[in-house]
């Protein structure tokens, strides 16, 4: 345990407290030793009557109290100087912040605004409730968030499929006889858009149980030494195996729809595109013979409960959506959706997904990246051209470019291909505005930067991965440690800086959403409850400015609440009085009532899809890569969390783990061995790495580790640029090279050549 409580006298009041995790999406159950007189934690383990996780926790579970104790995360709000980083009060900072945002604003309009929202915001509920009105009211053309390097193009897919492109389907893991994954690695991740802790005990039994498991991946994964069977693949393949996978499917006449045949298009279309690629003819390309696709699709086809998964190493590749789509495509017509023990959907308690007859359109295209003409998809511009955006320089008046930043929760000069560019961007805005506990490569450059109070100071709910769990689920944390009597949570801060920003006091704007979710769950009610009034919505919530309030009532109207003393069903307090998680039953089938689609029908093929087949087909025809290239893909690691854990000592202790991962046949043709050096060059430019050889790897691939290269001194986290800074694997993925369809950019496959360092 990282806290002993050799320091703590007898006669400390200790108290204990549970809690989730809220450093990943699994979610899982904790108990904390606190004490109370000196205000600090003193152990933390696993919840063994958690129901989701069941006591199990990984390595990184201490990791918010290392980050709370951590000596370099900031507790004030600081502005730059031209004497460094100078503490100041929050009136000061939030004056100086809105202010600043709001000159360039007024004096270059809206878009002159950029911000970039990253990953941790989603561990946060009180943030993602007010997330909306933070960018309808910014409301620029310029937002950049880390899901051009994640999941937009199943969000992409799943819109055309399902018509809501945040209702994504989960493995049902626990029910499956027989679990396919395509890039993705949750025995390390933990899960990821999966919704369970503990991914490796789940495959165990599920082996114990007569299933099967399999994964496809460049790497032999953990995962897959956790399953029966590997099958590598070369890096941007997937969407060759998928229509070929297909073609077996209909070559058999394996197709099968049941619940869903009634609400179905597209077959016959979905069967013409797959009769292009039989297994021979995409057997050089992907490297997966045809005799081990055959076998594959056999027992898939014959496996009821069964389930193609797949995750980010199918969506940031040459054909991210092609790849995402034909997963979903697969999974529906062998019958293999919407069923138990197969790919399934969660059923929130905070309501976001009940039934509408609302049909919305793919947002695409609206507008564009002014420096690459990129569309904006789903409301975000390529994160990959954010560096490109940052140093476009305008018309011949300089308009149109962008003068001001607000980052929150984000480390892009690591996280983002072409980082370097990124920064040299944000030295040169006029004014920016980092919402952010750490000064990292990124929020250095900052001319202010606002920390909020850490999450055990303030409680917390799992909004948004209680939306994609396999088992549905509502937890609720208490705050553990008392709140700095000074300090912010962060939907406090982003709704005084949108105050400030607008000449508006805050407590106007926090009326103005409480007005705008009373009347929306008001609406949604009333078709069941015609008696029901946004005013009656608005007294249950209460006048005390809490993000709480807003949740209370999400959950009141949800699939499992009282309706407001309509129903017998829960409300927040419910929640915490049952121990601060409740859950509602396995996951159960939706279709069609749930499809947010015309008429509720599912159609299989779209243009959107269509449109990126003939580079799909130039690649099969000229060959995906150039001749003599290693094709480089990334790793995550069990002790990191993207860029933000390596200034805690005890992960990153022991031995340098960026390192460059090789087939031992490869090494050789380099001459390079483990422990050596090597220099990988991109297009892009160079870094060096540390070999480390390993037949786990797939001939012609390599791997390094993302959210490495703390190598700026202008950071201020000593540990990370002290021990292993690591280089960035992001300083050599193509900033040009997208997923056409959604603009994701392409972290997997890239072509770089190795020499050995003299
Ligand atoms: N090459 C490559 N690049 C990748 C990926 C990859 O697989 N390969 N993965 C991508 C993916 S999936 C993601 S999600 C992104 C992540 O990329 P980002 O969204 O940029 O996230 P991080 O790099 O983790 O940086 C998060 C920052 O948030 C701050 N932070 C942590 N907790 C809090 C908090 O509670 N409040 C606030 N305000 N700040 C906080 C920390 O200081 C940290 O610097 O990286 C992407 N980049
Ligand atoms: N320990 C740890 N856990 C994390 C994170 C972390 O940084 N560290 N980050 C969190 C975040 S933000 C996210 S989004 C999730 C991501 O969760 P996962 O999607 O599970 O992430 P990865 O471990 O990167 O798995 C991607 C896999 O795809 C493989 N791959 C690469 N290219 C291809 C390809 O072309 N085809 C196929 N079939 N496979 C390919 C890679 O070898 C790798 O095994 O993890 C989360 N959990
Ligand atoms: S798996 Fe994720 S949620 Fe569970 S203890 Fe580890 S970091 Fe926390
Ligand atoms: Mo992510």
């Amino acid at each position: 345990m990282p806290n002993t409580n050799a320091n703590t006298s007898n006669s400390n009041h200790i108290d204990t407290v549970k809690r989730s995790c809220p450093t990943c999406e699994a979610s899982c159950g904790l108990v904390l030793e606190v004490d109370r007189d000196e205000n600090r934690v003193l152990s933390i383990k696993g919840n063994p009557d958690d129901p989701r996780s069941k006591g199990y926790v990984c390595a990184k579970s201490q990791a918010f109290n290392y980050v709370y104790e951590d000596p370099d995360r900031l507790r004030a709000p600081v502005k730059k100087t031209k004497d460094g980083w100078q503490e100041i009060s929050w009136e000061e900072a939030l004056s100086l912040a809105g202010k600043g945002l709001r000159g360039i604003r007024e004096q270059y309009g809206k878009d002159s605004l950029a911000i970039y929202y990253g990953e941790p915001n989603g561990h946060n509920a009180g943030t993602n409730l007010y997330t909306q009105m933070l960018m309808e009211t910014i409301n620029t053309e310029r937002f950049f968030a880390p899901a051009n390097l994640d999941q937009l193009p199943q969000e992409v897919a799943l819109h055309l499929l399902i018509g809501d492109g945040w209702h994504y389907p989960v493995p049902d893991i626990d029910r499956t006889d027989l679990f396919i994954c395509m890039g993705g690695n949750p025995v390390v991740s933990q899960g990821s858009l999966m919704g369970a802790p503990d991914v490796k005990s789940r495959l165990k039994s599920l082996n114990k149980n007569g299933g099967y498991s399999v994964v496809i991946d460049p790497r032999r994964t953990e995962t897959a030494q956790a399953c029966d069977q590997h099958l590598f693949i070369t890096p941007g393949t997937d969407a060759y195996f998928l229509l070929a996978f297909l073609h077996e499917v209909f070559a058999q006449g394996w197709q099968k729809l049941g619940h869903l045949s009634e609400h179905i298009d597209g077959l016959d279309d979905l069967r013409e595109l797959a009769a292009n690629y039989s297994p021979e003819l995409v057997a050089d390309i992907t490297g997966i013979s045809p005799e081990d696709l055959r076998g594959l699709v056999k027992r898939y086809c014959s496996t009821e409960k069964a389930l193609i998964y797949s995750r980010i190493g199918l969506c940031t590749q040459k054909f991210g959506t092609l790849a995402s789509w034909l997963v979903y495509v697969v999974n529906i017509v062998t019958g293999h959706f919407d069923r138990e023990g197969c790919m399934m959907f969660s059923r929130p308690a905070s309501g976001q997904f009940e039934p509408t007859d609302e049909v919305t359109p793919l947002l695409r295209g609206r507008f564009h990246a002014r420096s690459t003409g990129f569309p904006e998809v789903r409301g975000l511009l390529p994160a990959s051209h954010l560096g490109k955006e940052l140093a476009y320089q305008g018309d011949e008046e300089g308009n149109d470019r962008i003068r001001g930043m607000l980052t929150l929760a984000g480390n892009p000069v690591i996280s983002v291909p072409n980082g370097k560019l990124i920064r040299e961007g944000l030295q040169n805005v006029d004014f920016y505005v980092a919402i952010d506990i750490y000064i990292n490569e990124t929020t250095s450059q900052a001319d202010v930067i606002l920390p909020p109070i850490h999450q055990l100071e303030h409680t917390n709910y799992d909004l948004l991965w209680s939306t994609f769990s396999s088992t549905n689920f509502a937890a609720f944390s208490p705050q553990v440690l008392k709140p700095d009597p000074n300090g912010l949570q962060q939907w406090e801060i982003m709704l005084q800086l949108l105050g400030e920003m607008l000449g508006t006091p805050w407590q106007v704007l926090d009326d103005f959403m409480a007005d705008g979710m009373a009347s929306q769950v008001a609406a949604g009610l009333q078709k069941n409850y015609p008696d029901i009034s946004t005013e009656e919505i608005k007294t249950a919530m209460g006048e005390e400015r809490r993000y709480e309030r807003y949740l209370d009532i999400m959950l009141r109207a949800g699939p499992y609440g009282d309706k407001f003393g309509r129903e017998t069903g829960i409300d927040l307090q419910q929640i915490i009085d049952a121990g601060g998680i409740m859950t509602f039953g396995p996951l159960k089938p939706q279709m069609p009532e749930f499809l947010r689609t015309e008429n509720k029908r599912i159609r299989l093929v779209h243009d959107c899809f269509l449109e990126d087949i003939p580079r799909l087909n130039q690649g099969l025809a000229e060959g995906l890569y150039a001749k003599g290239k290693f094709l480089l893909i990334g790793r995550r690691q069990i002790r990191d969390m993207n860029s933000w854990l390596h200034n805690i000592h005890a992960y990153i202790k022991g031995k340098n783990r960026c390192t460059l991962l090789m087939h031992p046949e490869d090494a050789q043709q380099v001459g390079v061995s483990c422990g050596k050096q090597v220099t990988i060059k991109s297009r892009m430019g160079e870094v060096v790495a540390e070999v480390t050889v390993s037949d786990e790897m797939m001939r012609g691939v390599v791997s390094l580790p993302h959210g490495w290269g703390h190598i700026y001194s202008d950071s201020q986290q000593a540990l990370a640029t002290g021990r292993y800074p690591g280089s960035s694997c992001n300083d050599l993925v193509d900033d040009d090279q997208l997923d056409i369809p959604s603009g994701t950019s392409i972290v997997n496959g890239v072509e770089v050549e190795l020499s050995a360092l003299a």
